[in-house]
């Protein structure tokens, strides 16, 4: 979400609030700008891998699309660990895994999948014979299926047998129809697709095929999980039987999507985009991993790993008067004001120049970007000629994947003054720190009143009293 104003409320530990304590309630109380298919998450420890998480959908009175389709779906993908990231997360961080991202067990659709419970690790919670997912459709009618990969890890490729699929949205905006057999989608990204049910009438296998986008050897957490890699669901015609279906896959090639995006030169936004020009700053961002002098592996910006300040977030530091520009380098921070040019059109661009094996979604709060150049898996990370930007019709997202070795470009408007995080949505690299802090127009923001419910988790609460003023509301 925009938080336009409301930056104390974008729930980042150490960058916009403190950690809310156990039984304490928190109200997040903001206004909306935007329109679309979106998704609510811990960003605290591993607390979204253990699936404190869930789809956020706001819908347009004026969607372009109504009258295309006849109803809706929502369609979450997820990777699944059965060990609790209480556990996994020590383990990965400890100096023996080096930080290799650890594999996760089984993947589902909207919260369902299969496992064989017998290769589930010790004392862990396995189900055998779940539910599979099924979404049931009536022949001649037209379905919208806003797809969500929540995923910790996982990049997945999507596909319904014998049913192309048509994206018009793509994280929060239109885009102009383009009809794709599989839809590759990585982690936080969202599409909404709209799916003709013009086949005959019977139950059609979803496809939801996994690729772990970061290397693997036998170092790396949990390398041996028995994961399937093509977790499936059903697209069941109203008055099919109840079976399996027995569909065939389209001639598939997931490797040609694997770790990608939908080509962003092939999606147009649906709304004629006016791309700002006044670039008032550039941020290059370095991206590799290291080790510190323990062993410990580290995910580094810029040779520096992110650690937040978790008693003391950098919103309100900046609001009490601590010079941004003098921040620890641990906080990774990119300061910059509009000083020259119209304001209005002021844009700050990203360079993410990928040094490392892995493919990396990154995602940045507080705005939507402009993906303006993506670079080919391992053309490197030179930084690219400006004529190679694509100023006319880029589209507009707000998690781009960036491909090994590779650099990518993002254009935004600096137009939301506030401390934005920009960070890997791998679940993983974030707790290994590959985040920095855009601090925006901090001129402006600096002026910002923090509400006390927001800097009171800052200074220690008395949970009894919270617990009286709830029990008295409640009353
Ligand atoms: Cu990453």
């Amino acid at each position: 979400m925009l938080q336009r104003g409301t930056n104390y409320y974008d729930g980042i530990v150490g960058v916009t609030q403190c950690e809310i304590p156990n039984k304490v309630t928190f109200l997040y109380n903001f206004t909306l700008e935007q329109y679309g298919t979106y998704w609510y998450h811990s960003h605290f420890q591993g607390q979204i891998v253990d699936g404190l998480k869930g789809p956020l959908i706001i819908y347009d009175p004026k969607d372009p699309y109504y009258g295309k389709y006849d109803y809706e779906y929502i369609v979450t993908l997820s990777d699944w660990y059965h060990t609790p990231t209480g556990i996994l997360l020590p383990l990965f961080r400890a100096n023996t895994y080096k930080g290799a991202d650890p594999i996760p067990d089984s993947g589902d659709i909207s919260g369902l999948g299969q496992y064989d419970c017998k290769a589930a690790p010790k004392n862990s919670t396995c189900n055998p014979n779940n539910k599979i997912a099924t979404y049931v459709v009536k022949k001649g009618k037209k379905y919208r299926f806003r797809i969500i990969n929540t995923s910790a890890l996982v990049h997945f490729t999507i596909s319904i047998d014998n049913h192309p699929l048509t994206i018009i949205e793509v994280d929060g905006d239109y885009v102009k129809p383009i009809t794709l057999d599989a839809i590759p989608i990585n982690i936080a990204q969202r599409y909404s697709v709209i799916l003709d049910a013009n086949q005959p009438i019977d139950n059609y296998q979803i496809r939801a095929h996994i690729t772990i986008c970061t290397p693997i050897n036998n170092r790396t957490l949990n390398y041996n999980a028995s994961l399937n890699h093509d977790v499936t669901g059903i697209l069941k015609y109203d008055g099919a039987e109840d079976k399996l279906p027995t569909s065939k896959a389209d001639s598939l090639n997931y490797t040609s999507k694997a770790c990608r995006d939908v080509n962003p030169n092939s999606l147009k936004p649906y709304y004629e985009n006016k791309v700002p020009k006044n670039v008032i700053s550039t941020f290059k961002a370095l991206v590799t991993f290291g080790s510190l002098p323990t062993g410990k592996g580290v995910a580094l910006i810029n040779n520096s790993s992110f650690v937040p300040n978790s008693n003391y977030p950098t919103n309100q530091q900046i609001v009490e008067g601590v010079d941004p520009y003098k921040l620890p380098s641990s906080q990774n921070a990119h300061v910059y004001e509009c000083n020259s040019g119209d304001c209005k059109d002021a844009a700050v661009d990203i360079y993410i120049l990928n040094n490392s094996s892995d493919s990396h979604p990154f995602h940045l709060h507080g705005h939507i970007f402009y993906i303006i150049y993506n670079g080919e898996n391992g053309t490197g990370i030179n930084p690219p000629n400006e004529k190679d930007f694509n100023l006319k019709d880029p589209v507009t997202r707000d998690v781009v994947t960036v491909l090994p070795k590779s650099t990518t470009v993002i254009r935004y408007n600096a137009n939301n003054p506030g401390v934005w995080f920009f960070h890997c949505h791998i679940q993983w690299h974030l707790n290994m720190g590959m985040a920095a802090q855009m601090i925006e127009l901090p001129s402006i923001f600096k002026n910002t009143t923090i509400p006390a419910d927001v800097t009171g988790l800052c200074v220690g609460i008395d949970l009894d009293k919270k617990k009286d003023n709830k029990n008295s509301k409640t009353k």
